[in-house]
């Protein structure tokens, strides 16, 4: 027992030191005694999850980062509107997110299993990194013990980058989350899986500077992938989905920065990476270069953004359901 205590203790050191970072709060191995299970109770729901939903690991992705960026990494985004409240579910950002019923499903055999123990966001930090490994991507290790808001407020919701965001938003969207430009350009490739709504991008291929004709197109998109991707898009379509990343949108890989590079990215914020020395730079040398680094660099960052203003402590709750506070 004092050599796997001693083992786990030398892991998380080894960790502090791969990825350069150490935060205080959370912790390896939070749920050790209390629901020591928890990581393959979540990977074995993930795995059945997908294997009859595969399209829903890009959504639990980027509920991740939802969550993370508006009130922390806290479970807010999983609240359900109230009568008195509309929740950050509610609000346009919001309304193509997916997979809040299965994430309600691996929580409540969480609670089976170890009941009032595993929060909300913790569940989703875990579920998000599983998504990208059952998607053939890289994986880390998750650090545990973020505890539930009880708070979720639909106009907080402007803390999420707007498609149409320039890189200077970006940036500055990023950095009021003390996350970097080589957090962005990294953590941006999640782009890699899941598909987009046409009306995340239509703006590009018809109104780009709201004068609505064919001429009025964004520069930064390449004019062929503009002809095909009208083909699928109209301008007020507010239904179709469109693959991110055509060819290999079921697979986490180094293609999003190959199409990047291009000018087929398919929003204004991913061709706005093109417009800063550093992450043009990102773009270019993983475009084709070694995918083993893009993969090291994307656990570095995915730790990074599920540390973003966490609860932790006597803070907060663990949510006996993740769509209701306690
Ligand atoms: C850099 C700023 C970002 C912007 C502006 C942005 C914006 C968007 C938009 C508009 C969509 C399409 C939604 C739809 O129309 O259905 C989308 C999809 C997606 N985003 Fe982002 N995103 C950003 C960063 C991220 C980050 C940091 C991650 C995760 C690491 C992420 C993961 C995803 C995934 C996986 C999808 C596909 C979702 C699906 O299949 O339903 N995004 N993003
Ligand atoms: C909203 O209603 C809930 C009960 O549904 C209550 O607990 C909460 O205090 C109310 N919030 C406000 C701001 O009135
Ligand atoms: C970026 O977008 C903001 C808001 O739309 C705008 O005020 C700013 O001028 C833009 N910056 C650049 C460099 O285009
Ligand atoms: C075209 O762009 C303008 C300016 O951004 C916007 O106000 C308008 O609603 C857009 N039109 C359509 C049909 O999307
Ligand atoms: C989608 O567009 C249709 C027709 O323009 C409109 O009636 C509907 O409210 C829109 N739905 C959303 C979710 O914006
Ligand atoms: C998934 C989800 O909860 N979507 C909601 C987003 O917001 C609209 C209303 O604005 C709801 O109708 C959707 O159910």
């Amino acid at each position: 027992m004092a050599s796997r205590a001693l083992f786990l203790c030398s892991l998380q050191v080894a960790f502090v030191i791969l990825f350069g970072f150490a935060e205080a709060q959370l912790q390896l191995n939070f749920y050790s005694k209390t629901c020591p299970n928890v990581e393959d109770i979540v990977r074995k729901e993930m795995s059945e999850i997908l294997s009859i939903a595969p399209s829903l690991a890009g959504p639990i992705l980027r509920m991740h980062f939802h969550d993370c960026f508006v009130r922390g990494c806290d479970g807010s985004v999983l609240i359900d509107s109230t009568k008195n409240n509309t929740a950050e579910k509610d609000a346009p950002p919001n309304q193509t997110l997916r997979g809040f019923n299965a994430l309600e499903r691996i929580k409540r055999k969480l609670e089976k299993a170890c009941p009032d123990t595993v929060s909300c966001a913790d569940l989703l930090a875990i579920a998000a990194r599983d998504a990208v490994l059952l998607s053939k991507g890289p994986t880390w290790p998750v650090w545990l013990g973020r505890r539930d808001g009880r708070i979720s407020i639909a106009k907080e919701t402007k803390q999420l980058p707007p498609p149409t965001a320039n890189f200077t938003q970006l940036t500055q969207m990023f950095g009021a989350k003390r996350l970097s430009i080589k957090d962005l350009v990294v953590l941006s490739a999640g782009h890699t899986i899941g598909t987009s709504h046409c009306q995340s991008f239509s703006d590009r291929l018809y109104n780009f500077t709201g004068k609505v004709n064919l001429n009025d197109i964004d520069p930064l998109l390449d004019t062929q992938y503009i002809s095909r991707l009208r083909t699928r898009c109209t301008l007020t379509d507010n239904t179709t989905l469109v693959e991110m990343d055509p060819g290999s949108f079921k697979t986490f890989d180094t293609s999003y920065y190959k199409l990047v590079a291009k000018g087929r990215g398919l929003l204004h914020s991913d061709a706005s990476l093109l417009a800063n020395s550093f992450t043009k730079d990102y773009v270019f040398k993983h475009a084709n270069g070694l995918q083993s680094e893009f993969f090291q660099d994307f656990a570095a960052s995915m730790i990074n953004m599920g540390n973003v203003e966490v609860l932790t402590g006597n803070q907060g709750e663990i949510r006996k359901k993740c769509y209701v506070v306690n």
